[in-house]
């Protein structure tokens, strides 16, 4: 029997679950959950660093008192963010930027001023995104150039496992996620560092996911009264640890979502995939578990979701829920306005039913009328975003897919689930929720030889948690059927 601690930190929440392995099953504990997001200062956004680092130690304690002989704990979290700290004192910096944060805007056309965005993706593979590493640091660069002055970098799950006391490395599945990696090498692609022009010394080592990155501190095993726990490097890419616990089957094709914040929809594949149409597409090749390659595309996801419950609540309801949300939308008519949900007027945080609205009265979808028809428009959007992009996976790849697995904490939306099933013809496999802290726990698992490979770990994910499955219904396939060509103009 081994008992894990996962962090899984996403952009607007954070986990501490236990994980026990007993005879090929693993049952969770959920032991902490906080709140996170944005923090403005000075027209900026941040993550609060040093409170992330508090709700760490305020979880571990409580798993201690729940399980006092962990062993391990590994760290996720969202991609491309860092936090540098300083090498004479040991110290962080600033607090890290939110990948959110408009700073980056004009970022782009100066690394694209050396480096094409062409050359850039032949290099890395990685999808063009404002919001990447390479811009973020570019910006940093430009901005702050005393940051990069006797200093290194870690990526943000590595940098909050050295406040545990975790090394000075750099997990490879969250470094892929820089945009400024070899994905055939899986080490920096020092050729690109040295073309932007970041300086080579802040970069540090990149190590492989399932291997041991230090032990938790003595100063924290004196306040908790521990042992030595080990930190374990993880998947550490949220999205990694997702997809490494998709309940995938056993042979044929299968493709997956990760819903949560983004909707990163791909399939697993063995080497990257680098072409004029995977980059015209947006398809990345980030990091996974045993050496393979997420091939995937970013979807706006429950962002979409979760900033107009956000603005409504400070507007009219402070406790509307998403349950309530779900309800509006059932009430209003399908289809009656589309959006391009990866707009990028969509992706900084703002006032998103006036930015919906903004966008229907622009592309000739008419004045949106009430608010369940913004709720409706994002259901539908999704749903054929999803299909539209399953489509263009399956041709990149040459393969069909007979079923979509979801996995996230996406897949609490039912009706989400169910619109997907009806645009995409297929059938769609949710769950488990915790898809990311199970990913987490069971790569811990294989650090330490309690779970062979990830196919062993896919099985103890089969045997250990429930999935439920949505069947198409044909009037709605049919109504998305009518639709989709208008959908497509909207969304190109
Ligand atoms: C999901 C995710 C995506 C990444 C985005 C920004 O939580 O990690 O994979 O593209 O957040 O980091």
């Amino acid at each position: 029997m081994k008992n894990f601690l996962a962090f899984d930190l996403g952009a607007s929440s954070g986990r501490g679950i236990i994980g026990k392995l007993e005879n090929g099953k693993l049952t969770l504990t959920e032991v902490h959950r906080f709140a996170n997001g944005p923090t403005e200062q000075g027209g900026s956004i941040y993550w609060n660093y040093p409170q992330l680092v508090e709700e760490l130690k305020t979880g571990l304690k409580k798993a201690l008192a729940i399980e006092p002989a962990l062993d391990g704990i590994g760290i996720d979290t969202w991609g491309v963010d860092y936090v540098f700290f300083s090498n004479t004192t040991g110290r962080f910096l600033r607090w890290p930027y939110h990948y959110r944060d408009v700073r980056t805007g004009n970022a782009e056309s100066d690394v694209w001023s050396k480096i094409s965005k062409q050359e850039l993706y032949g290099h890395t593979g990685i999808q063009c995104m404002t919001l990447n590493t390479v811009y973020q640091l570019a910006a940093h660069f430009r901005e702050h150039p005393e940051d990069f002055k006797d200093s290194h970098f870690l990526t943000m799950p590595d940098a909050l496992a050295r406040a545990l006391g975790g090394d000075d490395t750099s997990e490879y599945t969250d470094c892929s996620t820089t945009n400024l990696l070899d994905p055939v090498t899986k080490e920096w692609d020092w050729e690109v560092i040295d073309r932007v022009g970041l300086p080579r010394e802040v970069f540090p080592k990149i190590v492989k996911p399932c291997t041991f990155g230090g032990t938790l501190s003595e100063e924290l095993q004196r306040e908790l009264g521990c042992g030595p726990i080990p930190i374990i490097k993880v998947g550490s890419h949220d999205t990694a640890s997702a997809v490494g616990a998709v309940p995938a089957p056993t042979s044929g094709n299968w493709a997956y979502i990760s819903a949560g914040t983004w909707a990163l929809l791909g399939a697993e594949i063995d080497e990257p995939l680098r072409t004029a149409a995977s980059e015209k597409e947006s398809f990345t090749n980030e990091g996974g578990l045993d050496g393979k390659i997420r091939f995937l595309t970013n979807i706006m996801g429950s962002w979409l979701f979760q900033e107009t419950r956000r603005n409504w609540r400070e507007q009219k309801d402070p406790e509307l829920s998403f349950a309530e949300m779900e309800r509006m939308a059932l009430a209003s008519e399908p289809c009656r306005y589309l959006i391009n949900p990866n707009d990028a007027s969509f992706v900084t945080p703002g006032d998103m039913p006036q930015r919906i609205s903004d966008f229907c009265a622009d592309h000739g979808e008419g004045a949106i009328v009430d608010d369940g028809a913004v709720v409706r428009a994002i259901y539908d959007s999704l749903a054929l975003y999803f299909r539209c992009k399953l489509e263009t996976l399956a041709s990149l790849l040459g393969v069909k897919y007979q079923c979509l697995n979801v996995v996230g904490g996406g897949t609490k939306d039912g009706l989400l689930m169910q619109l997907t099933a009806d645009a995409l013809n297929i059938p769609v496999v949710a769950g488990p929720v915790e898809a990311t802290a199970i990913g987490n726990l069971l790569a811990q698992a294989m650090a330490t030889g309690a779970v062979k490979d990830l196919a062993a770990a896919r099985q103890v994910v089969k045997d250990s948690f429930e999935v439920r499955t949505y069947r198409p219904n044909e009037a709605m396939h049919a109504l998305y059927n009518g639709e989709i060509e208008r959908f497509k103009s909207l969304a190109k």
